[in-house]
């Protein structure tokens, strides 16, 4: 065994030592995600040899056909973090409402949400699937916990990550300190330091999105869009390439691994949606990684750690990644809402 390799438990144990607001049952809740990641990698991994595959023949409550491993993993999330005292309640975007740590347990004073399976629909083609997670503190202190304590604000989260379950399985985790990626050892079953103070390149030659949604696009996106195709002909005198796995980890983890920029934008096919991306638990999670390692997220016209949620499963534009193609983005907004 490389002594010189630091497992995730001696990570937090010394960032708990550098950091105070670090407390004992933060560190806990994310050793006992951690630890339900790797179990949740362990079905993902068996995929048709598992009978894991697959739909569920259920809806979530985005009405949205789960499929199998949906189900699995939340129910792996909810058991693994029942019990530990270090949680008042969950939510996820397999569950209509919140779910309380039953009474039996010790209530604490955090807050998990999570999309426990993200990119479902690459589960049965063999593609990078990954669990989104996000902390709160439970601010409120009247007994019992509700809906409402969830609708924070971003910036309010205590921690954030995502376990992308790919040719590696890696868990990417961030308290506000800056990025750190683990490498699961197989072998041995431990999460292992890969890469620390991950950083996102200012600018980027590759931007992901859906381009069959182009012409519903509102005029902002679809300019920036047209310059990165226009390439080094066009204004922005440079060539760009694209990419597009339909699963936000893969991406996002693409981006902090290389830069580039993410966008899933409000468009005209459902105008009452202000996106298809979940703010509490898809968007602001990978906000808060992509701001520590030096990016930006904005809904195009405002930080997405800025919002005030109204509810628990709401949606959002999403533009994130390299700061000065973000940035772009952002000016084309406010030049478009001047000129209206
Ligand atoms: P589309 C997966 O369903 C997801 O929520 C994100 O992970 C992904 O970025 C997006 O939706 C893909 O959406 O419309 O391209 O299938």
């Amino acid at each position: 065994m490389n002594d010189k390799r630091i497992s995730l438990t001696r990570y937090l144990v010394e960032h708990q030592r550098e950091h105070s607001h670090i407390q004992p049952q933060l560190r806990l809740l994310i050793e006992v995600v951690a630890r339900a990641c790797k179990h949740i990698a362990i079905s993902v991994n068996k995929g048709a040899l598992g009978e894991v595959l697959g739909s569920a023949d259920t809806e979530n409550v985005q009405g949205e056909v789960q499929k199998k491993l949906d189900v699995i993993a939340n129910e792996v999330l909810i058991e693994a973090n029942e019990w530990g005292g270090h949680l008042a309640a969950m939510a996820s975007e397999e569950m209509d409402s919140i779910h309380v740590v039953p009474h039996r347990y010790p209530q604490g004073e955090y807050l998990l949400l999570f999309d426990p399976l993200d990119g479902s629909s690459n589960i049965d083609v063999n593609v990078s699937i990954g669990t989104i997670f996000s902390v709160l503190r439970k601010v409120s202190n009247h007994r019992g916990v509700s809906e409402e304590d969830f609708l924070q604000p971003g910036k309010q989260q205590a921690a954030a990550g995502y376990c992308v379950y790919g040719p590696q399985t890696t868990l990417v985790l961030t308290f506000g300190d800056g990025v750190a990626m683990f490498t699961l050892d197989r072998e041995t079953g431990s999460w292992v330091l890969t890469q620390d103070q991950v950083q996102i390149p200012a600018d980027t030659k590759e931007f992901a999105i859906n381009m069959s949604n182009m012409r519903h696009w509102a005029d902002p996106v679809r300019r920036y869009i047209d310059e990165c195709l226009a390439g080094k002909e066009g204004p922005r005198g440079k060539d760009f390439n694209m990419r597009w796995v339909a699963s936000m980890v893969a991406d996002v983890h693409r981006i902090l691994t290389r830069g580039g920029v993410f966008l899933y934008p409000w468009d005209r096919r459902e105008p009452n949606k202000p996106g298809k991306l979940r703010l509490m638990y898809e968007a602001n999670p990978m906000a808060f990684l992509v701001e520590q390692a030096g990016g930006q997220a904005t809904n195009g016209t405002q930080r997405i750690m800025d919002i005030n949620p109204s509810a628990l499963h709401e949606r959002v534009s999403v533009m994130l990644g390299s700061k000065n193609e973000v940035q772009r983005v952002t000016d084309y907004h406010q030049a478009a809402t001047s000129a209206s």
